[in-house]
């Protein structure tokens, strides 16, 4: 079964999936052993593997040293086409449809084909969307775009609705890394009511009961990413 099939399978059946994130800049080679022990001993679904700005090749480095340590998929999560690697089993094809900067529209997307038409990458086309986590996280600034704030939730509901009309396969509610605000119940209740594809929910994020939180509202996978990386959770 492909990352698509499994997260539609979830949705269908109600389960839940969690996903942990790793930042390629913030890694270093020697810690990915211990890493993906954590991860092999945690009810982890994915790895997402990215990040808004990493060094050339560090994508790939991290990559092939995750793979020799665990058989948990890598889904890529690129904050540039650079990022792309073939070490890996799926890429969210981000299509940042909050926003209104074309090179994360479109640009970003042309540029990536070169190396996708010559991938076996799982392609995932992503609805990202931009919420509001009350912190200006790396994403704003490097897609120079902002976020929609959570008390507009028609806005919000509207701008899923609209990327799964375009035929986005997935729709991931992004705070930001780091957000101190992760996104409210609410907002994630009223996108799932309101669309039926899969819906991913991260940023912000940073407790098991945080997590139950966002799947009961209707997300069908939570990533995990600085709470997993500063050990506060799945130690
Ligand atoms: C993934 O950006 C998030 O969508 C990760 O956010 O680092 O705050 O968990 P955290």
């Amino acid at each position: 079964m492909n990352i698509l099939n499994i997260l539609e399978t979830a949705k269908k059946k109600g389960q839940k999936l969690i996903s942990v994130l790793i930042d390629p800049d913030k890694t270093l080679v020697e810690e990915v052993p211990s890493i993906c022990s954590r991860i092999n001993n945690a009810p982890i679904d994915f790895i997402f593997l990215g990040g808004s700005t990493v060094n050339k090749d560090k994508t790939e480095i991290i990559a092939k040293e995750i793979q020799k340590h665990t058989s948990v998929s890598i889904v890529l999560f690129p904050g540039d086409y650079t990022h792309l690697t073939n070490y890996a089993n799926a890429v969210l094809l981000l299509n940042l449809i909050s926003g209104n900067n074309p090179e994360y529209l479109i640009n970003q997307q042309v540029k990536a084909i070169p190396f996708l038409q010559k991938s076996n990458l799982e392609i995932i086309s992503t609805g990202y969307v931009l919420v509001d986590g009350e912190t200006t996280t790396s994403t704003i600034k490097v897609t120079q775009t902002t976020a929609i704030p959570q008390q507009d939730k028609e806005k919000i509901t509207h701008t899923c609705v609209a990327g799964q009309y375009m035929g986005q396969h997935v729709l991931y509610l992004e705070a930001g890394s780091g957000a101190t605000q992760p996104v409210g119940k609410d907002v994630v209740n009223a996108v799932f009511n309101s669309v039926n594809i899969p819906i991913i929910v991260g940023g912000g994020i940073r407790s098991l009961k945080k997590i139950t939180e966002i799947h009961m509202a209707g997300a069908t996978l939570v990533v995990i990413g600085t709470a997993f990386e500063k050990n506060n959770i799945f130690k």
